[in-house]
């Protein structure tokens, strides 16, 4: 049985987890209308995993005998000025999610809560994964540039890592 405390913090988690979901999918859109086809699949990718984890919380949560809250999800924002800028805020949502996990991870060492521990692992294992995967992208975006056909070539190759996924 997991403490109030725990149970409020994974419920605050799941919401949060839906707004990433919700936030990338929005980011497709965007890339989508500006005809940067490689960066929306590569987005909506993003989103589908970003359901998944959430998911994931909302199964551990129920399985303890506690309940799963939803919750509001606010509207993430709809517009960019660049490829660069949409990309910076995806690496910085991931940076905080990463500070989340840890936060989680944190309370549930405090609480000796071992099967919360155990079960978060797995969250710092996919958030190691995907800071490096939004570095991998920044750089890609830095060394190829934004000018002339720059941005399609940063399309093509960001395609390309949404077709490994
Ligand atoms: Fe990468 O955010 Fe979910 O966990």
């Amino acid at each position: 049985m997991l403490s109030k405390a725990m149970v409020d913090s994974l419920n605050k988690q799941i919401q949060l987890e839906s707004y990433s979901s919700n936030l990338y999918l929005q980011m497709s859109a965007w890339a989508e209308i500006k005809g940067l086809e490689g960066c929306a699949a590569f987005l909506r990718a993003q989103a589908q995993d970003e359901l998944a984890h959430m998911h994931r919380l909302f199964k551990y949560v129920y399985e303890t005998g506690a309940l799963p809250v939803l919750g509001t999800i606010k509207a993430p924002p709809t517009e960019y000025g660049s490829v660069s800028e949409l990309f910076q805020k995806v690496s910085d949502h991931e940076q905080l999610i990463t500070g989340k996990i840890n936060g989680l991870m944190t309370l549930a060492l405090g609480e000796k809560d071992h099967s919360t521990v155990n079960f978060l692992q797995w969250y710092v294992a996919e958030q190691h994964e995907e800071e490096h995967t939004m570095q991998k992208i920044l750089d890609k975006i830095r060394n190829i540039g934004e000018t002339g056909s720059g941005v399609y070539f940063i399309d093509r190759a960001i395609g390309m890592i949404a077709g490994g996924k």
